[in-house]
C-alpha cells in the first residue's frame, strides 16, 4: 500500500486534508532531487510539450531553486488564473479532491521522491504535481477546464459514475496529446512529469493514438502501473473545455452503464487512428 495514502486526515489537517507545506522543513537533498528532476525535464520538453505548457513553466521559476515555496508560488499562479496550489499528506478521497478543483485549489503532495526512485513511483509527489499539474493551471483555458472537471466530479458522485469521469481525467489531465504545429505534442501531467514516458509516449511505436471522443475516452479502462498502451489526441483545449461544459452527463452516464467498459489497447472500427500500435512495450512488460 502506498505510503502516503491515508483514510482520514492527518492530525492537525484540516477536513480538506490540507497541511502546511513547512517549506523550511525540506531538506537540502530534497531540493537537489527536484532541482535535478527540474534541469532534465525542461531540457527535455521544448518541441515535445505544448506551447501553453512551456509557457506556463515560467509561473515555476521562483526566486531560490528547488521545491517552489507554495508562499512566492500562489502569488504568480493566483495572478495567471486565480488557482492555488495547497499541501496535502498524499492522495485524498474523490470527494474532497474534486471540491478544491472546483475552487480552484490544486492538492500537491507533500513529499518528494527518493534519489533512487527518479525515474518513477507509482504515487504523485511534488514534483508530480507541481511540475506535472501547475503550467498547465496557468493557461486561462485549461484552468477552466480543470474547474469544471472537478465541479463535474462532484456531480458525478451523485450517479455514482466516478470511475467513468476518472478517465476522462486520466487520458487528458495525466496522459493526454494535443495536436500542435502540424504534429502532436504532450499536456499531461503524468507524461511531462516522466522522462521515460515523454519520450514513449510521442515516439514508440507501441502505444495506439486515437482521437479523442468523450464516450470512447469514459468506457476505456487505463493502467496506473506502466506506460499508457493508449494516448488520446485533442484539437485544442477549447474543444476539451466546451466537451466538458456542453454535455449533459446524465443521458451519457446511462449510455455508458449499457456498454462494456475497453481494453486499454481496444481498436474499434469508429476509432480515428492516428497510430495503431504494436503494443510491443505492454507485451514485453506482461507478467510471465
Ligand atoms: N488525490 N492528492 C491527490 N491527487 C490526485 O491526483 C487525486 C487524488 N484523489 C483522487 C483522484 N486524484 C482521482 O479521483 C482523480 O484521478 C479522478
Ligand atoms: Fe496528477
Amino acid at each position: 500500500m502506498a505510503e502516503h495514502v491515508l483514510d482520514s486526515p492527518p492530525p492537525g489537517a484540516g477536513a480538506d486534508w490540507t497541511i502546511p507545506q513547512d517549506w523550511e522543513a525540506f531538506t537540502a537533498e530534497e531540493h537537489d532531487t527536484w532541482n535535478i528532476l527540474f534541469e532534465r525535464q525542461t531540457a527535455l520538453l521544448p518541441g515535445r510539450a505544448c506551447e501553453a505548457y512551456l509557457r506556463g513553466l515560467d509561473v515555476l521559476r521562483l526566486s531560490r531553486p528547488g521545491i517552489p515555496d507554495y508562499r512566492e508560488l500562489n502569488a504568480r499562479l493566483g495572478d495567471a488564473t486565480g488557482w492555488q496550489v495547497v499541501a496535502v499528506p498524499g492522495l485524498v478521497p474523490d470527494d474532497v479532491f474534486f471540491d478544491h478543483l472546483a475552487n480552484r485549489r490544486f492538492v500537491a503532495g507533500n513529499f518528494i521522491r527518493r534519489p533512487d526512485q527518479l525515474d518513477y513511483l507509482q504515487e504523485p509527489d511534488v514534483f508530480h504535481d507541481v511540475f506535472g499539474h501547475v503550467p498547465m493551471l496557468a493557461d486561462p483555458v485549461f484552468a477552466d477546464y480543470m474547474e469544471a472537471y472537478g465541479k463535474g466530479g462532484l456531480r458525478s458522485l451523485g450517479f455514482g459514475s466516478l470511475d467513468k469521469l476518472a478517465r476522462l481525467y486520466w487520458y487528458t489531465v495525466e496522459f493526454g496529446l494535443v495536436r500542435e504545429a502540424g504534429g502532436l505534442r504532450l499536456f499531461g501531467s503524468g507524461i511531462v512529469s516522466s522522462r521515460g514516458e515523454s519520450l514513449f509516449a510521442l515516439d514508440s511505436d507501441s502505444p495506439n493514438r486515437l482521437g479523442f471522443d468523450l464516450e470512447r475516452v469514459m468506457r476505456t479502462r487505463y493502467r496506473i502501473d506502466d506506460y499508457q498502451q493508449v494516448y488520446f489526441v485533442i484539437d485544442s483545449f477549447a474543444d476539451l473545455l466546451a466537451a466538458t461544459v456542453e454535455t449533459d452527463f446524465a443521458p451519457l452516464y446511462e449510455r455508458l452503464a449499457s456498454l462494456p467498459d475497453l481494453a486499454p489497447d481496444a481498436l474499434l472500427d469508429d476509432d480515428e487512428v492516428l497510430t495503431r500500435g504494436t503494443q510491443a512495450h505492454a507485451t514485453e512488460r506482461a507478467p510471465a
